[in-house]
C-alpha cells in the first residue's frame, strides 16, 4: 500500500480539501460519518455488494487485516470500524474549521487532524511562515509524525493551499521545509489557488504568492494550479451559475483534483501514481506547475445536446475555456501533458484522439519534446454529490499539461509584485513580523528567472 496524507492549509486549502473530501466519501461509498454504505453511487457498480467491497478492500493473510485497494492510502480504518480521510486541517484561526467540527462531515475527520489556532495570519506571509505560523508547527507535526508512522509505505503529501493568503502562504512555506527535512525521500504535491489577475481579495496577494514560490521552489515537486476567475467564468458560462460562489468553484475543481488521485485510490487499467506525474510532467526541476483541464463541463439542462465522445472531451481540454488557470496565449508550447481518462473509456478511443490532436495546428510542443503524452485510464465512473452543478456523466478527461503559456500568469503577478516593491508599498507589515527587505528583492530575482526560464523554454527551437 502506499499512502499519501494530504494537508489543507488556510481557508482556500481547507474549503477545498473538504469538497474533495465529500467527493471521495461518495466515490468509495461511505457515509457522512465514514461508515461503508450499501450501495455505490453508479449504476454500473450496483452489482458489487458490500461483501464483495469489503473483500476487496481487504485481504485477510495470518489473521492480520491488510488493504488491497487504491481505497487504503486515502482513507484509514478506525478503531470503529469505520473509515476517515488521511489528512490533516490546518488553520491559524478557528473560525472555517470550527464549521467542519460542527458541520454534516464533523464525524468524518479524526478531532486530532483538526488543528487551529487563535489568530489567523492577516493575510501576511511573514505571520504564517515566522511569527504566528512557527508557534502553531509542532501541534501540525506532532499528529503528521503519528499518522506518517502508522502508513505501510508513504508514497507522499498533497498540499492544498492558496497562494495568496497568508497562511495559505507562509505557513505553507514553512511546513515545505520541515517536510522536506523530516522525510526527504517523499514526493510533495500542491493543489493551490493562484491569485487571480484581476479578483483579489486583498492588496498584498502577489507578495504572497511571489514569497510562497520563492521559498518553495526547491521543497516542492509539483504545483497544480487553479485560478478563481478562471473557475468562476466557466461557473459562469457553462454551468449557468449566475453568481458563483466559492462552493461552486470548490466543487468544480474537486472533480477535476478527484480525476488526479483516482488513479492513486482506485486499480486502473493504466494508472499513473505519484512519480509517474512527476517524471512525465516535470522536465526541469523548477519548471513544475502544470495547468489543470477539465472535460465535459457541462450542467444537467445541457448535457443532453452535447456528444460526450472521447474525441470531442480529449479536444475540449486543449481549449483555454476548459483551462483552470486564465492564460490564452495561444503562443504557448506544451512541454509536457497527462491525460488522464475515467470511466467508460478504452484504450483504442484515447489512441484515435490523440492522433487527432498531434495533427491540430494550435497545440504546439517545444521541438525537443514533441510527443509527449502520458495517458492513464480509470475504469471507475465520475461521481456526483447529490446537489452538483455539472451533469452526472459516464466519462470524463482531466488534463495535466506542463505549458510555457503559464508565463503569462507569473509575468502579470511579477508586474504588481514589483510595482508595489518599488514603492516599499506594505512592506512595513512584513519586516514587522521579522521579515528582511532583502527576502523581498531574493524572492523578486527568482520568479524573474524563472519567468525567464519559462520564456527561453517557448523560443527554443
Ligand atoms: N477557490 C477558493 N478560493 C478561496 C477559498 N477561500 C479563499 N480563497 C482564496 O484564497 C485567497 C485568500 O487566502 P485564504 O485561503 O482565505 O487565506 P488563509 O490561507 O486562510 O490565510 P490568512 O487568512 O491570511 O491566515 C484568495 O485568493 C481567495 O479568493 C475557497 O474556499 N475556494
Ligand atoms: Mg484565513
Amino acid at each position: 500500500m502506499r499512502e499519501v496524507i494530504s494537508l489543507h492549509l488556510g481557508q482556500a486549502g481547507v474549503q477545498v480539501g473538504t469538497t474533495c473530501w465529500e467527493l471521495y466519501s461518495l466515490e468509495h461509498g461511505l457515509d457522512t460519518a465514514g461508515d461503508l454504505l450499501n450501495c455505490l453511487p453508479n449504476k454500473v457498480e450496483e452489482n458489487e455488494s458490500l461483501n464483495t467491497r469489503r473483500k476487496n478492500y481487504h485481504e485477510y493473510g495470518d489473521g492480520v487485516k491488510k488493504f488491497t485497494d487504491g481505497f487504503a492510502s486515502f482513507f484509514q480504518e478506525m478503531s470503529s470500524g469505520n473509515y476517515s480521510p488521511m489528512a490533516m486541517l490546518v488553520d491559524l484561526e478557528p473560525t472555517v474549521i470550527d464549521e467542519v467540527r460542527t458541520g454534516k462531515f464533523r464525524k468524518l475527520y479524526n478531532p486530532s487532524n483538526l488543528v487551529t489556532g487563535t489568530e489567523d495570519a492577516a493575510n501576511n506571509f511573514g505571520r504564517g511562515a515566522y511569527t504566528v505560523g512557527r508557534r502553531m508547527l509542532d501541534h501540525v507535526l506532532d499528529p503528521l509524525r503519528k499518522m506518517a508512522e502508522s502508513c505501510e509505505k508513504l508514497q507522499g503529501f498533497m498540499l492544498y493551499h492558496s497562494f495568496g493568503g497568508g497562511t495559505g502562504s507562509g505557513f505553507n512555506a514553512l511546513l515545505n521545509e520541515n517536510l522536506s527535512c523530516e522525510y526527504p525521500k517523499k514526493s510533495k504535491l500542491g493543489i493551490a489557488i493562484f491569485p487571480s489577475p484581476t479578483m483579489s481579495t486583498a492588496v498584498v496577494e502577489p507578495y504572497n504568492a511571489v514569497l510562497n514560490t520563492h521559498a518553495t521552489l526547491e521543497h516542492t515537486d509539483c504545483v497544480f494550479l487553479a485560478d478563481n476567475e478562471a473557475m468562476y467564468n466557466i461557473c459562469q458560462t457553462r454551468l449557468d451559475i449566475d453568481s458563483p460562489t466559492y462552493c461552486n468553484l470548490n466543487r468544480l475543481l474537486a472533480q477535476t483534483v478527484s480525476s488526479i488521485t483516482a488513479s492513486l485510490r482506485f486499480k486502473g487499467t493504466l494508472n499513473a501514481d505519484f512519480t509517474d506525474f512527476q517524471t512525465n510532467l516535470v522536465p526541469y526541476p523548477r519548471i513544475h506547475f502544470p495547468l489543470m483541464s477539465y472535460a465535459p463541463i457541462v450542467s444537467s439542462k445541457r448535457v443532453n445536446h452535447e456528444t460526450l465522445c472521447i474525441t470531442d472531451l480529449t479536444n475540449q481540454c486543449f481549449d483555454s475555456q476548459n483551462r483552470l488557470v486564465r492564460c490564452e496565449n495561444e503562443s504557448g508550447r506544451y512541454m509536457a501533458c497527462c491525460l488522464l481518462y475515467r470511466g467508460d473509456v478504452t484504450p483504442k478511443d484515447v489512441n484515435a484522439a490523440i492522433a487527432q490532436i498531434k495533427n491540430k495546428r494550435n497545440v504546439k510542443f517545444v521541438s525537443w519534446s514533441p510527443t509527449g503524452f502520458k495517458v492513464g485510464i480509470n475504469n471507475k465512473v465520475p461521481a456526483n454529490v447529490p446537489e452538483a452543478d455539472m451533469a452526472s456523466v459516464q466519462k470524463a478527461v482531466c488534463m495535466l499539461c506542463n505549458t510555457t503559456a503559464i508565463k503569462e500568469a507569473w509575468m502579470a503577478l511579477n508586474v504588481k509584485y514589483n510595482l508595489m516593491l518599488e514603492k516599499k508599498a506594505f512592506i512595513h507589515w512584513y519586516t514587522g513580523e521579522g521579515m528582511s527587505e532583502q527576502e523581498f528583492l531574493d524572492a523578486m530575482d527568482d520568479l524573474l528567472t524563472l519567468e525567464q526560464d519559462y520564456e527561453m523554454l517557448s523560443t527554443e527551437e
